[in-house]
């Protein structure tokens, strides 16, 4: 069978990849840049098994679709700030650029992320421009992907899956293809339901990790530890809180629940949620002002530690880093940025000694896990004053305190 992937991005790649042990799959990105290093087998980004597999495939990638049997849409749904609203654009185009090459029989997946009637409302009167009628000539269903970034490919093989048909055929067409590589349960429902689910279960997080939050908080004006109160609250058979942090990034949780509440008034525990998450980054900002208003510090120097959404991965769309950075800035403040596994980002990325060079406080951002072997003694010669703020209680803590630091992990500082 040919397959027609369109975005070789952290989900259309790892897919093609998986799909090509199977079948004969073909690539389709409007980042030339992408095709060229696919082409080339080197992996565009940071993924477990990536670059293993990338060499193994026999996957080619083109700027353009190539006629198919199955055409599988992998590209983003960026949220729309200024309205509030999912962004469809890339996936009207990628369902648009497929229509020249439909052809009787052919099937359309659609992996994107998207709002509940996208598929049936937007692009199933785009597809059949093509002359075909959907259910008759061609089919069409919605596959929403659950991998987690840093775990894709076993996740992609080892996670249920939630196929949302537009008439049963298409459902079934969709299952028979996925089995070839997914080992969890492949369960088939309407396309509108798979399209809510998908948002559900980003949603369930958001809110479960913004819980995390709020109790971080309470936990300081409390003058307790929320690490050590949610592990004995985790203990009880029906409870599992999730972790505290500076906030969600990553492209999906932190714009997910937008999409459930962009036509409605009743999105209430959603809205709230994202709200808390959101401003995490403020709260971060609170303690550090602290710091320099305790110590006496005039125009301090920050090092921020990690602007990946999450800790080892190289992803920073929506890393709640860069809200931190910008609200330092507007406090006039300077800040230096170090991330082992960033390649490209908004502001400088600087090696580690340069980073840290008279800084006055260190904020740990992410969870990196290189984070924990740094050397306090090496950071101790370089940083002007010693302080850090621990925001994933990662640090190897006792190391710094000998080194004569001062650390504040987020949800452990005493009550005023
Ligand atoms: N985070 C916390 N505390 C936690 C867990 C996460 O602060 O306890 C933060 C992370 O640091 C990060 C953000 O939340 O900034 C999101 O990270 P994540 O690991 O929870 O999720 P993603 O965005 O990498 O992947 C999610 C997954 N969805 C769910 O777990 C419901 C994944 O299964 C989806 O496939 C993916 O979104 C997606 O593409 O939709």
């Amino acid at each position: 069978m040919k397959i027609c992937v369109i975005g070789l991005g952290y989900i259309g790649l790892p897919t093609a990849l998986l799909l090509s042990e199977f079948h004969d799959v073909f690539g389709c990105d409007i980042n030339e840049v992408v095709v060229d290093k696919i082409n080339n087998k080197i992996p565009p980004f940071i993924e477990y098994g990536l670059e293993e597999m990338l060499k193994g495939s026999s996957i080619k990638a083109f700027t353009r679709p190539v006629e198919s049997d199955v055409f599988i849409i992998c590209v983003p749904t960026p949220f729309d700030k200024e309205v509030k609203m999912a962004d469809l654009g890339y996936v009207k185009n990628a369902t648009e650029i497929i229509v020249p090459h439909l052809r009787d029989d052919n099937l359309i997946i659609i992996e994107s992320t998207v709002t509940p009637g996208t598929c049936e409302k937007i692009a199933a009167p785009i597809l059949e421009k093509s002359g075909l009628k959907i259910g008759q000539d061609i089919h069409l269903s919605h596959c929403p992907e659950r991998a987690i970034p840093g775990r894709t490919f076993d996740e992609m093989i080892n996670n249920d899956r939630i196929v949302g048909g537009i008439d049963k055929k298409s459902a079934d067409l969709t299952e028979k293809l996925y089995k070839c590589f997914v080992k969890g349960n492949i369960h088939k429902t309407d396309i509108r339901t798979a399209e809510f689910v998908k948002l559900m279960e980003n949603t369930f997080r958001d809110v479960n990790i913004a819980l995390a939050n709020e109790f971080s908080i309470l936990a300081e004006e409390i003058g307790i530890s929320a690490w050590e109160a949610i592990e004995l609250a985790n203990k009880h058979p029906r409870v599992n809180i999730l972790t505290p942090g500076p906030g969600v990034g990553g492209h999906c949780i932190a714009v997910d629940p937008w999409f459930l509440t962009e036509s409605t008034t009743n999105a209430r525990i959603i809205n709230i949620a994202r709200q808390i998450n959101d401003g995490m980054s403020s709260h971060v900002l609170s303690k550090a002002k602290k710091i320099f208003k305790e110590q006496n510090i005039k125009n301090p120097i920050v090092a921020i530690f990690g602007v990946a959404y999450k800790g080892n991965v190289d992803d920073t769309r929506e890393t709640p880093a860069l809200k931190l950075i910008k609200l330092c800035e507007k406090e006039g403040w300077n800040v230096k940025i170090y991330d082992p596994m960033v390649k490209e980002f908004e502001y400088p990325l600087l090696p580690l000694e340069k980073a840290v060079r008279d800084v006055d406080l260190i904020i740990i951002e992410t969870d990196h896990t290189e984070f924990k072997n740094i050397n306090a003694k090496m950071i101790s010669n370089f940083v002007r004053n010693k302080n850090i703020i621990d925001t994933r209680n990662i640090m190897n803590c006792k190391e710094f305190l000998d080194e004569g630091f001062k650390i504040k992990i987020l949800g452990m500082e005493a009550g005023d």
